[in-house]
């Protein structure tokens, strides 16, 4: 990787970006993926690359509806596993449930790589290699799922993607989680709670948050579920993005 020195003022984003372009050198990541950073990058840029209190107040919600699941699961692409494989690990142990891993690109040996980084990170159990069921609806390998796994799930985290898997997975019944910076996308307007941040700086607060929550009463979770509101939520993303535009320029 190259060596960005602490001191370079786009030290955080320069080290994200040598990640994913160090995933597509070991095989994790899709090509494709280098633009999904970048589209992400932009988006990050705009909201000020900081974890606004409403991505925290997401974040918390989130939370609670991971913890209220009967079956919680968490869907690993090639972007996740470049970006934050310990994190993930940490976040699946924390709730004590399988990764399992889902690509668009699919293919055996990106699947078969990155559940080996994921194992080698310390995960205990990782689905995806053999997918033994599809979801209804889709046509593409994002479809590829596991019984015991995101098939059978009440809620499903789905990090990093844009398209209609989030649709069909509510069509299931299920609830979903989205961590997409760009609060435009499909998948953030449709699912059920949308976490508008930066994934590294996403994950870690949702593990500190199920940690923290994980002693409460289901009717305070259920509460603070109730509270949230996804729609509120893209609506103040929006608005952070004007004010942080605005903050920049005297003119604005
Ligand atoms: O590994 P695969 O084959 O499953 O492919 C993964 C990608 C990400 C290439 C695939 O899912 C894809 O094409 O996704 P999209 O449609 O580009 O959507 C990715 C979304 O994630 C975009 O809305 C980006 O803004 C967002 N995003 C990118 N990087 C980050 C991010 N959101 C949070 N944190 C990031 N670091």
């Amino acid at each position: 990787m190259t060596d960005i020195p602490k001191s370079h003022p786009r030290y955080a984003s320069l080290v994200a970006r040598e990640r994913v372009a160090e995933g597509v050198k070991r095989g994790y990541t899709s090509i494709q993926g280098l633009i999904a950073q970048g589209r992400g990058e932009c988006f990050d840029y705009l909201l000020g690359e900081r974890t606004t209190p409403s991505a925290a107040a997401a974040i918390r919600a989130a939370a609670a509806l991971l913890l209220l699941a009967r079956r919680p699961a968490i869907s690993v692409n090639g972007n996740v596993a470049a970006l934050v494989p310990e994190e993930m690990v940490a976040l699946a142990q924390a709730l004590d449930i399988p990764l399992e891993v889902n690509l668009f690109h699919r293919s055996e040996e990106r699947v078969k790589r990155i559940a080996a980084l994921l194992r080698e990170k310390g995960a205990k159990d990782v689905l995806g290699e053999q997918p033994d069921i599809s979801l209804p609806g889709l046509d593409h390998a994002r479809a590829l799922a596991t019984r015991g796994g995101i098939y059978d799930a009440d809620v499903v985290l789905i990090p990093l993607e844009d398209g209609d898997r989030c649709e069909a997975l509510l069509a299931m019944g299920k609830r979903v989680i989205a961590i997409d910076l760009n609060p435009l996308s499909r998948t953030a307007k449709k699912a059920t709670v949308s976490i508008v941040d930066n994934i590294l700086r996403a994950v870690p607060q949702l593990t500190e948050q199920v940690r923290q929550l994980s002693s409460k009463p289901r009717s305070d979770l259920e509460r603070m579920l109730n509270e949230y509101d996804n729609e509120k939520s893209l609506a103040q993303a929006a608005q952070d993005i004007r004010e942080h535009l605005s903050s920049q320029f005297q003119q604005a």
